[in-house]
């Protein structure tokens, strides 16, 4: 089946599982997968009238627009930071369920609003499932950095472990990518044939200053539902 068939397999099957009556707060990711997701959500409370009461924390001014554009009830963490559902996609997912996340730039709010939630629901395509992390994705791992920093933050993070990390450049803007918080991105290649442990690694490169946040998602995520190729579905959990 085509990509976005499986993106929406996926979506649809992990909204219609996790978000129900009882659901008062949904975290909303970004990207292109969570499009589907939102769409569903629609549905739900504009055609079936079954979610009533469901307040939607976006996670990037996407997710905003999608909320908006969707009429869906719009909330913060000033007022719903007690999250009880976040349903995002991500960039690469591997066999111990670690996310790299922030392919589309917004990863420091994605893990904000994720780190707030009791349930974190992963929603992919079958391009996304990796044994092990970079089997798929060679991107690299998006790290969030002040502007300032960019340059030390790249040498500290190359020095610590291996690899480079380049600013990403924008392609309809002259000069990096600004992300929804003023900030710049580094996409981490790392070495692919050398054994990471991915919880020291993320702890490590958040500890650098100047670095705000992480594209990777150790021990976050609870659930990852893939479309598959054939038209199935893959829960991994
Ligand atoms: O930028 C992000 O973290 C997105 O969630 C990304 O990882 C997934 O985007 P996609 O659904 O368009 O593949």
């Amino acid at each position: 089946i085509e990509l976005d068939a499986a993106k929406r397999l996926a979506a649809e099957t992990a909204v219609d599982q996790y978000v129900t009556e009882d659901t008062k707060v949904l975290g909303i990711g970004s990207g292109s997968t969570i499009v589907f997701v939102v769409q569903r959500l629609a549905e739900r409370v504009w055609k079936e009238g079954t979610l009533p009461e469901l307040i939607c924390v976006p996670s990037s001014f996407q997710a905003r627009q999608l909320i908006l554009d969707h009429n869906l009830t719009l909330g913060d963490l000033d007022r719903n930071y007690k999250i009880d559902v976040y349903i995002d996609g991500a960039d690469e997912v591997d066999s111990s369920l670690v996310l790299i996340k922030g392919g589309g730039g917004c990863l420091m709010q994605e893990k904000i609003v994720a780190s707030c939630a009791k349930t974190v629901v992963i929603v992919a395509d079958y391009t996304k499932r990796s044994l092990r992390l970079g089997e798929q994705w060679c991107k690299g791992i998006p790290i969030e950095v002040a502007p300032i920093a960019h340059v030390p933050v790249k040498h500290k993070i190359e020095e610590l472990f291996g690899g480079e990390a380049q600013l990403r450049i924008a392609l309809k803007k002259a000069g990096p990518i600004v992300t929804d918080n003023g900030n710049f991105l580094l996409d981490w290649r790392f070495v692919a044939k050398r054994e990471y442990d991915w919880d020291e690694v993320n702890k490590a490169i958040s500890m650098i200053p100047g670095v705000l946040e992480t594209g990777l998602f150790v021990n976050m995520a609870h659930k990852c539902y893939f479309g598959m190729a054939n038209g199935t579905l893959k829960v991994q959990s």
